[in-house]
């Protein structure tokens, strides 16, 4: 038999043997299945209310679960169970709100959310629009600092000023967002010049357009780079945005920017004692094919392109040239001489880095440098933005 309802006029509530649908203004139609419903209740005695955790598994719900009892306020569905998981008490309700029903998963990996979709950036954007903080505000003042996530998640680069002078505040700085990222660099490490560099960060020289870490199978997701000194000669910071001249690849230059979609490159860091070594194209875009979800780019880094089959290197070669020029363009490139007490956070899968070369006999350089996990700084951006359902 069927269940009893009882709804808020005007809403019309409508069940089958199979599921229910809610029709009423304002809010948008519900059509859903009992067994989906059922398992989504969310009662204390379905779900653990401390740990948040689930106690009652999807394959446990019988296939024929019925209601006994519909009930819509306007808001809220409620609904009591005729026959249940065997052990269910039989007196829970299952209760939503109707914005849960609508949308009950997260999103965390969707960097396309309405309210904080990536905002792409060209030299002059930068140039009116950098986002400072002041130390002080974002480490202390949730709101100031909540306001810098939103700008770190839209434009993927942010500036921290009037830092303490201490090689300790990097790592301040990082764990506000989340834990650090730990490599083989260390949990922090420093970009000064040492001889014999194993790395050409750790030199004077200039160091184009890259991003970090591309050899490895879980790049970090976002850098630090905080400024200890900088008074020699040169050592200015270029940053663009690798989604924007992606963009403009796409649009101007359609074969080009497939070939980058389309063919793998290597990136390896090699030493002896230490062998790292990954594949991935340039640009990965979105299940859509439509946003792009990272750029792989880091030519210091780059080993032997990757032979599959027929070797086709001139198409690559002059699909990187396009890329490179596009990305090396005025038009893209935003530059500044980061100062002591300066401290940049970029995401490190959406904008390319490079620093010019510098004099070591007109002063000293030092950049203090951390990086957080992709999923870590997800997690503060949902907390600091809170949009997760209730
Ligand atoms: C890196 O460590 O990845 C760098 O690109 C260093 C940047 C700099 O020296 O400004």
């Amino acid at each position: 038999s069927l269940a009893t309802v009882e709804a808020v006029k005007p809403a019309s509530v409508s069940h089958r043997a199979y599921g229910l649908s809610i029709a009423a203004p304002g809010v948008p139609t519900i059509s859903l299945n009992y067994t989906y419903l059922r398992d989504i209740c969310k009662c204390p005695q379905c779900v653990d209310r401390y740990s948040k955790q689930r106690n009652i598994r999807t394959n446990d719900i019988p296939t024929d679960i019925r209601p006994r009892h519909i009930k819509w306020d306007g808001e809220h569905l409620e609904i009591q169970w005729a026959t249940d998981i065997p052990g269910a008490s039989p007196d829970h309700i299952s209760r939503w709100h109707h914005s849960y029903l609508k949308k009950p998963t997260l999103d965390t990996h969707d960097l396309h959310d309405a309210s904080n979709k990536p905002v792409t950036w060209d030299r002059k954007n930068m140039e009116e629009h950098q986002q400072w903080v002041s130390y002080e505000d974002y480490m202390t003042n949730d709101a100031k600092f909540a306001a810098s996530m939103r700008n770190l998640q839209r434009t993927g680069l942010v500036f921290v000023k009037d830092i303490p002078d201490s090689r300790e505040e990097v790592e301040k700085i990082a764990t506000r967002i989340g834990p650090l990222r730990n490599t083989f660099y260390g949990m922090t490490w420093d970009v000064r010049t040492v001889p014999e560099a194993r790395n050409v960060a750790y030199t004077n020289q200039f160091l184009g357009f890259h991003m970090d870490l591309m050899y490895m199978n879980e790049p970090p997701g976002y850098q630090f780079l905080h400024c200890l000194e900088n008074s020699c000669d040169g050592g200015e910071s270029l940053f663009a945005d690798a989604f924007r001249a992606a963009s403009k690849m796409r649009r101007q230059h359609p074969k080009e920017f497939r070939e980058l979609t389309e063919r793998k490159m290597g990136y390896e860091y090699v030493h002896e004692d230490q062998i790292y070594y990954n594949e991935r194209p340039v640009f990965e875009l979105d299940k859509s094919s439509k946003h792009f979800r990272h750029v792989n780019y880091s030519p210091p880094f780059q080993s032997a392109i990757p032979i599959r089959g027929k070797l086709r290197f001139q198409p690559l070669k002059e699909a990187l040239d396009v890329f490179t020029q596009i990305l090396e363009s005025k038009e893209m490139t935003f530059d500044l001489k980061l100062n002591p007490g300066e401290c940049v956070i970029f995401d490190n899968r959406r904008i390319v880095h490079a620093r010019r070369h510098f004099n070591t006999s007109t002063g000293s350089r030092w950049l203090a440098g951390a990086y957080v996990d992709t999923d870590a700084v997800l997690s503060r951006f949902n907390v600091t933005s809170k949009k997760q359902p209730d």
